[in-house]
């Protein structure tokens, strides 16, 4: 008899095609009354596969057997983490598999928001380059990126933004030991000295509007934020009413607070692209991060140590 998992929310078709022919599967998001849908499994659910949607504590707590969450994503920000320690649940997450999908992103949006990419495309296809040419747009070689969050994204950022002959700044809690670029404490004065500012840190409640009213105008009316981390960490509302205003440069944007709900009034500004929170999504990489959603599962239920259990 295969053992029973949760799957709490989705995640790439793949996976979930492994997971159903691996074990005997309940999909939350199939169910008609959740709660009933819980009740039935709770006795026989010890590990669960998390995706999009939260896993919060009332969901742990309707299933009181549960010893492992295994999250499809390298940030797990979806996943009530301090309500999982309290009740002795593991969570596994994806990490490496998908850094240098997203690191490679994360450059093209900088390119992209620098030279308005999008933009110089509608200039093209709506026909007005016929009447002349395309405003000049902004530089990208040789400009210095400050980047929030120095982890394995961070880093595999900064390795690229080096190949394009950048300055590389970092903010974060505490100055890495291993890290040779230049630390700076104070999130601010690194925006007022960055021509980029880039952000790679993990969401949730710690990182929640860090880059607030004061970061964005010292990044300035000539500065980009770029953001492939989480839509929370900026504050959008604050965002969209000061590249309104001029106030900053532009932004390339993956990440939105309510995806896929997207301010509408930044649709509408060509400083600014817009990706479908899309970093890691080629097939190479999904299937990486599926695998080790399997192995994981696979880990737990043989007895062996999990592979990628978060601190
Ligand atoms: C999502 C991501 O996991 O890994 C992360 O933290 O943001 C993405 O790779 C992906 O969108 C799957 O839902």
């Amino acid at each position: 008899m295969p053992e029973e998992i949760l799957i709490s929310g989705k995640m790439y078709a793949r996976t979930i095609e492994t997971l159903d022919a691996t074990y005997k599967t309940h999909k939350l998001w199939e169910a008609k009354d959740r709660a009933g849908f819980l009740a039935g499994l709770a006795p026989r659910i010890r590990a669960a596969a998390s995706g999009s949607g939260n896993f919060d504590a009332a969901l742990m707590d309707a299933l009181p057997n549960l010893k492992l969450i295994a999250h499809f994503g390298v940030g797990y920000d979806n996943v009530d983490a301090k309500a999982a320690e309290a009740r002795g649940i593991a969570i596994t997450n994806t990490p490496d598999v998908l850094t240098d999908e997203v690191a490679d992103l994360a450059m093209g949006l900088t390119v992209a928001a620098a030279r308005r990419m999008t933009a110089a495309e509608r200039f093209v296809r709506e026909g007005n380059w016929l009447k002349g040419p395309m405003p000049f747009t902004r530089r990208v070689h040789g400009k210095t990126m400050g980047i929030v969050g120095l982890g394995r994204i961070g880093q595999a950022i900064a390795r690229r933004a080096e190949g394009f002959g950048m300055t590389i700044l970092y903010h974060q809690r505490n100055a890495r030991t291993d890290a040779s670029y230049r630390y700076m404490g104070d999130l601010a004065a690194m925006a007022a000295a960055s021509d980029f500012l880039m952000l790679s840190c993990p969401g949730g409640k710690a990182t929640e509007k860090l880059v607030d009213e004061r970061v964005l105008r010292a990044l300035g009316p000539e500065g980009i934020v770029i953001n492939i981390a989480r839509g929370s960490v900026i504050d959008e509302p604050v965002l969209v009413r000061l590249l309104r205003e001029g106030a900053v440069g532009g932004a390339g944007l993956d990440v939105f607070v309510d995806e896929p709900h997207v301010p509408a009034e930044l649709l509408t500004m060509d400083n600014v692209v817009v990706q479908p929170h899309h970093a890691s999504a080629t097939p190479e990489t999904r299937t990486a991060m599926g695998q080790l959603v399997i192995d994981n599962l696979g880990a737990f239920f043989a007895g062996r140590k999990l592979l990628t259990q978060v601190a």
